[in-house]
């Protein structure tokens, strides 16, 4: 089937904020062109107000930046529902999907840190956030019925939750689930939607076998 529309999506050549618009394209099945810039090249022509990601829909017809309002645009295109099916819900997924990125952005922060007493503060900072966020993030599924974030379908949430979670396990060991056995027991069943798993133990190194993360 021919695609209905031509879609590029410019970032840098990580996974950043990016992944997750990676991901959901991934779990339609849509094509786009990956474009992954590297740092000394010119990111902030192209962009609307000069960061990445940016997405431009059918050849500079529409550019939209904005990781959130991309991932929500992609979710709506593709699936009715995918980002939420009544109002409130996508109220929900939104109010998760903004806590991801704040949250990351903590763990980020030691990384961006201009000195190593700065970074080593971060690190500190985010080791004391990062059981209290799960604990509530665990406490919402729970109460969800323990099998997606929001209703009682996938949404674009889980895919960023699932990309949250990878980032962490990542950085920080893959024993930083340990306490959390739902999160867990989540991780694992949707990182083995069919819909992404060959993407994701391909593109993001995860060792089936052991599930645990190799770069
Ligand atoms: N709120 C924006 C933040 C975008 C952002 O900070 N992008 C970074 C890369 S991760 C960037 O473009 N940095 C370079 C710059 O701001 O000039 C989003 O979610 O897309």
């Amino acid at each position: 089937m021919t695609q209905k529309h031509h879609y590029k999506l410019v970032y840098f050549d990580t996974k950043g904020r990016a992944e997750p618009i990676r991901l959901l394209f991934n779990y339609f099945d849509v094509d786009f062109e990956d474009v992954r810039l590297k740092k000394e090249e010119d990111y902030k022509n192209g962009s609307p107000f000069g960061q990445l990601p940016y997405l431009d829909v059918d050849r500079g017809k529409h550019v939209i930046s904005q990781t959130s309002a991309i991932l929500r645009y992609v979710a709506k295109s593709f699936q009715a529902g995918f980002a939420g099916k009544t109002r409130i819900d996508a109220a929900k997924c939104d109010m998760f999907n903004d806590t991801f990125w704040d949250v990351l952005y903590a763990y980020w922060s030691e990384k961006l840190a201009p000195t190593p007493e700065m970074a080593e503060e971060m690190r500190m900072k985010w080791l004391q956030i990062r059981p209290e966020k799960l604990e509530i993030f665990q406490k919402y599924l729970r109460k969800n019925g323990g099998r997606y974030m929001v209703g009682d379908e996938l949404t674009y949430t889980d895919l960023c939750f699932l990309y949250f979670l990878y980032v962490i396990q990542r950085g920080d060991g893959s024993g930083a689930l340990d306490d959390f056995p739902l999160l867990t027991e989540y991780y694992n069943r949707i990182l083995r939607l069919p819909q992404i798993t060959e993407y994701v133990l391909r593109e993001w190194n995860i060792d089936e076998e052991k599930n645990r993360h190799s770069d």
